[in-house]
């Protein structure tokens, strides 16, 4: 039987498993990336597993999110990764050089090989046929330390796309359609192949913009071969040894196939407050716009801030439109430059903010009260922007520019003539913002630069087998780690600082959780379907861990939380009944027994004031051992 891409790669890198869809396998990991959100827990994790060296292949530290610094907590974080790159043997991608997934792509991506990153867009490099995941802090300071990645065998799905994109229509239209179609929980437990004839009209930009959304699926990862056009955007990139072609084989097997012809497809949005949550720009044509926001690792490659220039070029942006442009990386930023287009963007009015992910994870630029924002982003999260009641609709580059020129929701199609735009051969090269590690020998003598708001790891204990919790929080279906963690300006810079984290756990849904939980000591959430989908934030599980949670009982979970909760020592578990959800209601007293047989058995009771419900587990004899441990970190320590 032929295998897909990914099947290829996972069979190239399988350390342990099988490769069943559905059974565990562990995988060797070449390259790894840290962003400075979750880099600097990443980092002190690593420090604790105390290995001296990184053992990958190459290991990047990238400084993209916390770029705001209205106090010392952002810079002394800054300061600290980059003492622990230079000594542990990783590169430093200073703040300023871009955005992680858009630098990793254009400098050090390569197809066929493993990556494993701190960020849940990390597939983007997929876009290079990378096999690359989503992970939290811990499984890539374990990575680093030369340690397998444990996954689920995913199914594997093929995306087939015939036909061509027509004017006006482009990647992110692909990445709002296959939301549509198969929703934010359509794509768990699978990886995301795209082939078929309508890719090889498809650039590598385009191309990413794909696989960086198929994160919003719930996706494992997203892929696509490594093919002619891959190995030209490599040479370009001055990369061009780093090419190997890669392609699924003619009788490989998928799950399900879904077909999508290019030529068919229309300008799209995602509607608030969900990233499925899809309409055509004709149907929306009309609304109000207050800000348009153009980057994020979905949308700021050259090709896009070309259009984007190219299509306000001579205009003026509408008088009560507020619009930002964040190019994805400094290389893309001094191209525009030198071409020009840089001129054309600033003349129409709009706002150039630094290479960073900006307004995207509410790092400044929030919108006004109830606020009509566009944004060629990934997630229009409720609260995420920074403003609660701001209503954020994702978009391609082309609605984002004819909306912020017209004043209202703008189907690009009317606009008229369309140009084609011309990319450069050869891109301009120049790594000089990312620093060197220094070698074995130097580094002994270095010292980590620590900062006061670095605040002790929350300690964890070692499992019980009767848990006994109060019912602190009941929550809907798609829950994201924005709602249990939330970001923005305010809070990010406290990312190593948990127990000042805490205060904001879960504020979106509840302001008084966090004090609810202290108070209880030991608590149980009970969830909806799809708990934690989003972002690979370990702080999700981290804060709540430091907060009492024992246990979250959900109908089902995102892969990576449902990862964090285990590294963290919280035990994950489903009902077997969905319907079992509505016996209990907050404040419940329950109880959960035989926990380590049950662990075992897969099967827990959950005992409630009101009834009781069999909660469903399926780990393996690892994961059960590390929730024994209290954590992977002390299983790890082999504490
Ligand atoms: C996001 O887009 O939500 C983030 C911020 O990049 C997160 C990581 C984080 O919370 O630091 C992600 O996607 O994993
Ligand atoms: Fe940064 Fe936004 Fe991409 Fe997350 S989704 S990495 S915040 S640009």
């Amino acid at each position: 039987m032929g295998l897909t891409i990914a099947q290829k790669i996972i069979k190239e890198h399988l350390i342990f498993g099988e490769m069943v869809a559905g059974k565990e396998i562990a995988l060797r990991i070449d390259q790894t990336l840290t962003q400075d959100a979750t880099g600097t827990m990443a980092y002190l994790e690593f420090e604790a597993i105390g290995i001296p060296r990184v053992r990958t292949k190459l290991s990047v530290a990238y400084i993209d999110h916390n770029t705001l610094q209205s106090g010392f907590e952002n810079a002394d974080d800054h300061r600290y990764i980059q003492s622990v790159a230079k000594k542990f043997g990783l590169r430093f991608s200073r703040p300023g050089n871009g955005i992680c997934h858009q630098v990793h792509l254009e400098r050090f991506g390569v197809p066929g090989m493993t990556l494993i990153g701190s960020d849940s867009h990390t597939p983007t490099a997929g876009g290079i046929g990378m096999l690359a995941f989503g992970a939290g802090g811990l499984d890539v300071a374990v990575a680093m330390g030369g340690g397998a990645y444990y996954i689920t065998m995913p199914k594997m799905f093929k995306v087939n796309l015939t036909g061509k994109l027509r004017p006006w229509v482009s990647a992110k239209d692909v990445s709002l359609e296959i939301l549509r179609i198969l929703s934010v929980k359509g794509g768990v437990g699978a990886i995301i192949e795209w082939g078929g004839e309508g890719i090889k009209t498809l650039s590598v930009p385009e191309r990413a913009t794909i696989t960086n959304m198929g994160t919003e699926l719930g996706a494992t990862t997203s892929i696509f071969p490594s093919d002619e056009i891959t190995k030209a955007f490599l040479e370009a990139q001055g990369r061009g040894d780093a090419y190997s072609p890669l392609a699924s084989d003619e009788d490989a097997v998928y799950d399900r196939i879904i077909d999508i012809n290019l030529s068919e497809l229309k300008p799209l949005l995602a509607c608030p407050h969900s990233p499925d949550n899809i309409k055509s720009a004709e149907e929306l044509s009309g609304i109000k716009v207050d800000q348009v926001c153009i980057g994020s690792c979905t949308n700021s490659s050259l090709r896009d801030m070309l259009r984007v220039a190219s299509m306000l070029k001579g205009k003026k942006i509408h008088d009560s439109v507020s619009l930002s442009v964040s190019p994805g990386s400094k290389q893309v930023l001094s191209m525009l430059a030198d071409c020009g287009a840089l001129s054309d963007i600033l003349a129409s009015g709009a706002r150039v903010l630094e290479c960073a992910c900006g307004p995207c994870i509410g790092m400044g630029f929030s919108p006004n009260s109830a606020g009509v924002s566009l944004r060629t982003f990934n997630r229009n999260f409720e609260g995420r922007s920074g403003t609660k009641d701001a209503q954020v609709y994702l978009v391609s580059p082309e609605v984002a520019v004819a909306s912020a020129l017209t004043g209202y929701i703008t189907d690009p199609r009317t606009l008229g003539e369309y140009k084609e735009i011309e990319m450069p051969d050869i891109f301009k090269v120049d790594d000089s913002a990312v620093i060197m590690p220094a070698s074995e020998e130097e580094a002994k003598e270095l010292e980590i630069l620590r900062g006061p708001n670095i605040k002790p790891f929350p300690t964890t204990k070692k499992l019980e087998n009767k848990i006994e919790a109060v019912l602190t929080l009941k929550v809907g279906d798609n829950i994201t780690t924005d709602h249990i963690m939330p970001a923005g300006a305010k809070i990010l810079p406290y990312r190593s600082n948990i127990p000042f984290l805490s205060k904001f756990c879960f504020a979106v849904c509840d302001e008084a959780f966090a004090e609810r939980a202290l108070k209880n000591g030991s608590s149980i959430i009970v969830g909806g379907s799809n708990y934690g989908q989003g972002s690979s934030r370990e702080h999700a599980a981290l804060v709540p861990l430091y907060l009492g949670v024992k246990a979250v009982v959900a109908k089902s979970f995102a892969r990576i939380h449902a990862a964090n909760l285990i590294n963290a020592g919280i035990l994950p578990l489903t009902f077997e009944n969905p319907e079992d959800y509505d016996k209990f209601s907050q404040d419940d007293k329950l109880t959960l027994e035989n926990v380590f047989e049950g662990m075992k058995n897969g099967k827990i009771t959950l005992k409630g004031t009101n009834g009781e419900a069999t909660l469903n587990c399926s780990y393996t004899k690892r994961q059960i051992d590390i929730l024994m441990a209290g954590g992977l970190l002390a299983y790890t320590k082999g504490e």
